[in-house]
């Protein structure tokens, strides 16, 4: 397939399934280290794209209509900062946000040439092959050149060519613990020529009832979100978790500032993982953690940029504080 007239292309760098290596190698380690944990990627098969796309829905989940607002009043002012002519995002999921930005680079764009491609990233290849397919025909003179792949292995694999700037939104970085976070940005950082840019979406430190509240919805979608990570781990490794054994806990760490995501055995559980080779015993009350959710504050957020070598040109919030837009460019 091309990547013009209206087709997207779809580059698959993930194994079918979520048996790959590296995958399987992260599960394997998080399982078997104190406390036990999942990677964040685990969560976004087909299922939990679409609870997440549903969280995004949610009253008490302020993110996405945080940053949405964010770029409807500057994706202009973004667009003309920058000299991008292939816009790369990663987990981009439905990309719902991002026509927002694409509108703005096509205008800023028509009279020097338009913006010549999108390059879409994300683990779940139905959700990505969907988005892709609609904004390939959306914007037909634009290569959509789909990735499914997982931004912690396939940076290097992302295509060069273009000016690029990377969006990275929807405070995904937060999922990262903070030498993760380090590594990866370094990553990005290398990954990009010097006059190249970076678009990064942070949620921001608030009130810890407001935090809670965002992450322990009254309808339990949240719950559902990250209760389907044992149905993804039952499916993908043949896992024999009891969902019922687990209950839901949610809660804000003040030292780390982050949302930290839980579900604790409520009885004792033998647990046997044949796909990595595990079996161990989960006593009551032990906790597996499913997924970190930092919240940044703008000085935190330049500095680590700076660090891996990108230098902040700008940032932006929405009215209320709550959420923050920085674009940096590659030194
Ligand atoms: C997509 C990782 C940014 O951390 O807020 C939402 C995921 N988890 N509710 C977040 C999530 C539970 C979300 N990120």
């Amino acid at each position: 397939m091309s990547g013009g007239a209206g087709e997207p292309r779809v580059q698959v760098l993930l194994d079918e399934g979520r048996s790959a290596g590296a995958l399987v190698e992260q599960v394997r380690r998080g399982l078997a280290t104190h406390p036990r944990s999942l990677p964040a990627a685990w969560l976004y098969d087909d299922e939990g794209s679409r609870l997440f796309d549903e969280i995004t829905r949610l009253p008490e989940y302020y993110p996405t209509r945080a940053e949405r607002a964010i770029l409807v009043e500057h994706a202009q002012e973004i667009a003309a900062a920058c000299d991008a002519t292939t816009l790369v995002e990663l987990g981009s999921g439905t990309s719902e946000k991002t026509r927002v930005l694409l509108d703005a680079l096509h205008d800023q764009r028509r009279a020097a040439g338009a913006l010549r491609r999108f390059v879409p990233v994300d683990v779940s290849h139905e959700t990505l092959r969907r988005a892709a397919t609609d904004l390939a025909a959306r914007y037909p003179g634009m290569e959509v050149e789909a990735v499914v792949g997982d931004f912690t292995l396939h940076l290097g694999d992302l295509p060069r060519d273009g000016r690029r700037m990377v969006a990275f939104l929807g405070s995904t970085i937060g999922n990262f613990h903070p030498e993760e976070r380090r590594a990866f940005l370094g990553a990005l950082a290398d990954s990009l020529d010097p006059g190249e840019w970076l678009l990064l979406g942070t949620d921001l430190v608030k009130d810890a009832d407001r935090l809670v509240a965002a992450y322990d919805d009254t309808q339990g979608v949240t719950e559902r979100f990250i209760r389907n990570a044992l149905v993804v781990l039952g499916r993908e490794l043949g896992a024999d978790l009891d969902p019922g054994a687990f209950s839901y806990v949610p809660f804000w760490d003040p030292r780390e500032e982050r949302m930290d995501l839980r579900l604790r055995a409520e009885e004792p559980q033998p647990v046997r993982v044949p796909g990595v080779g595990l079996e161990f015993e989960l006593t009551t009350g032990e906790e597996i953690r499913v997924e970190i959710s930092t919240k940044f504050r703008p000085e935190g957020v330049r500095e680590e940029l700076d660090e891996a070598g990108l230098t902040v040109t700008q940032s932006w919030t929405d009215p209320a504080g709550d959420f923050a837009l920085t674009l940096a460019r590659r030194r």
